[in-house]
């Protein structure tokens, strides 16, 4: 077999294997408006309002951000695919997505796109997106204090078996100040001194939530400077709260390492951007808590072949996704290489990040059409060598790699 033919094979195998999209920002439909879908939400992603100032560097900020969600959308809309070629990663998303949902996005104009859309209800529109992308489980984004949240898990939380939870701890881990009104409220008296009142106070916040939202993981996102041993809040809540909860609960606590927030605060979350972080601070924390699994993903381009030998040395780091920056083409192509020539197939070779229910569509069919490249190159090579694949080889190894295997190892 030549390495198209094998090529093809190897992506039609990942296009038949359901995959759990371990780091979403989906809800299912019981969150109601959180639930962001259609061509509206995909043309306003953070992605692309980012773009749309490159083309229209005469634009405000501010003025921008004050049109209304419409209007920023026919904005982007004009400026990025009309007057242009939408050549980008975030671009290209948008036409694939609409390409599979059958719209021919070149003949149509925005408001007829929008009248196509219009024919859907939530539910079944969910239904067909994850029928196109091949999606059986979406893992959320739960931010424990978040009011809109805490009313839907407070009323039944989620009976939808597609979308699974994950418990976020941003807000308590790199605002706790902040945090300390809503705890209270909350039932759990913790003051701004970490001592052993207020530790017992987050671990139970902890617990409570964990047993009310049954989360796959924990997560944080931290900056590229992220250490343990600053003293700082974060690191003594981590160390003194999280990590011993994750281990009674035998949750994996998941590590997003590596985000500047608000390079650029006129942007607002589109002005967050990226750093290189210190691989030890990884190492310290998988050497310290053998019994924690960590996932980690980092921003950095720069840290990942470092996370690879890192994962090499310690069993309980899971490497996970290519997040944000780094979820483009060439640049999945070379990390996910690297992973599966450094650690075979014991990596996540990618999440979708999804902020629009629309995106799971292409998100995957581009993550798919990369990481079967790759693969078809290392199955390529053992064929060469004598090691001939068989197609219930690669149906396997799509199992364990996109199917979530291994988060539940
Ligand atoms: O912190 C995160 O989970 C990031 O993925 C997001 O905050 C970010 O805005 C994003 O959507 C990246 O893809
Ligand atoms: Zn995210």
């Amino acid at each position: 077999m030549d390495l198209n033919t094998m090529r093809r094979q190897v992506a039609r195998v990942l296009e038949q294997t359901p995959t759990v999209d371990i780091h979403t920002h989906l809800y299912s439909a019981a969150f109601g408006d959180l639930l962001l879908w259609g061509i509206d939400e995909l043309l306003t992603y953070h992605y692309l309002v980012a773009e749309v100032f490159r083309y229209r560097p005469d634009l405000e900020y501010i003025d921008f951000r004050a049109r209304p969600k419409a209007r920023q959308a026919e904005l982007i809309w004009d400026e990025i695919f009309v007057k242009n070629t939408p050549v980008s990663e975030a671009a290209r998303g948008v036409v694939t997505t609409l390409q599979l949902l059958g719209i021919d996005a070149r003949e149509k104009q925005l408001d007829q796109i929008r009248a196509v859309l219009a024919h859907f209800s939530t539910t079944d529109y969910i239904d067909r997106v994850f029928e196109l992308s091949n999606v059986s489980c979406a893992v959320m984004t739960n931010d424990p204090f978040d009011p809109a949240e805490q009313a839907v898990w407070n009323a039944g939380g989620n009976p939808d078996g597609r979308f699974k939870a994950a418990l976020r701890l941003d807000r308590l881990l790199n605002g706790f100040p902040d945090c300390l009104a809503q705890l209270n409220t909350q039932g759990f008296a913790a003051t701004t001194e970490i001592d052993q009142n207020t530790t017992t106070a987050i671990s139970d916040f902890l617990k409570t939530w964990v047993e009310r939202i049954q989360p796959v993981y924990m997560a944080v996102s931290l900056p590229p400077d992220f250490r343990m041993d600053d003293g700082s809040q974060r690191a003594r809540l981590i160390a003194d709260c999280v990590l011993p909860v994750a281990r009674q609960c035998r949750l994996p606590l998941a590590l997003m390492i590596g985000v500047k927030r608000g390079v650029n605060p006129e942007l607002g979350e589109v002005g967050d951007s990226v750093g290189k972080a210190d691989i030890a601070v990884v190492e310290a924390l998988a050497r310290a808590y053998p019994r924690v699994r960590f996932l980690v993903t980092m921003l950095s381009r720069e840290n990942q072949h470092e996370l690879c030998v890192a994962a090499r040395k310690f069993k309980n780091l899971l490497p996970f996704g290519c997040w944000w920056f780094l979820n483009t083409a060439s640049i999945v192509r070379e990390i996910t290489a690297e992973r599966f020539e450094l650690l075979g197939l014991t990596v996540i070779p990618q999440h979708s990040d999804a902020r629009v229910l629309d995106q799971l569509i292409y998100k995957w069919a581009h993550a798919r059409e990369v990481i079967a490249g790759v693969l078809a190159e290392r199955y390529f090579s053992l064929t060469q060598a004598g090691w001939p694949v068989t197609e219930a080889d690669m149906q396997r190894d799509a199992r364990r790699i996109l199917g979530g295997e291994l988060l539940t190892e």
